[in-house]
């Protein structure tokens, strides 16, 4: 049986987004906010196909993508900084490298036990989320 992703999933524990968002550039104002959020995440995966929702009181975020075709990320509402993404699979883990001006942007989705996980990364820092089901 593939992986499958789909769902809705509440953020319950996030190491190091502080660092994360220094890396990426976020002003103080917008870390003091964006780390008091318990974003969700509505998941539609249909194969390869993927719409990601990340939503929260003070901003969304939308992406849709094909696993192994490029697109533009234009990170509209984060750091705003466009940049050229890739998804891949590595086994049952979910792999994107966003490459741009950042080095090193990309982020992990996998799943472990009923538990959503997502590691974000940004030049030397790297953030550790994990969702559970809705
Ligand atoms: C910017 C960094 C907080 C912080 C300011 C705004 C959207 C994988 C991938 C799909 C992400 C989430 C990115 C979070 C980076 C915040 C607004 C928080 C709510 O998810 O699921 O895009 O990249």
């Amino acid at each position: 049986m593939p992986v499958d992703f789909s769902g809705t999933w509440n953020l319950v524990s996030n190491d190091n987004f502080e660092g994360y968002m220094v890396a990426l550039g976020i002003d103080f104002a917008t870390r003091k906010i964006a780390k008091m959020l318990k974003p969700q995440k509505v998941i539609k995966q249909d194969g390869d196909s993927f719409y990601i929702h990340t939503t929260s009181t003070f901003r969304d975020y939308l992406l849709e993508f094909k696993v192994g075709e490029e697109f533009e990320e234009d990170n509209k509402g984060l750091d705003n900084r466009k940049c050229k993404s890739l998804v891949t699979w590595e086994n049952d883990k979910l792999v994107c490298v966003q490459t741009g001006e950042k080095k090193n942007r990309g982020w992990t989705h996998w799943l472990e036990g009923d538990d959503l996980h997502l590691e974000l990364r940004c030049e030397n820092q790297v953030c550790r989320q994990v969702f559970k089901r809705a």
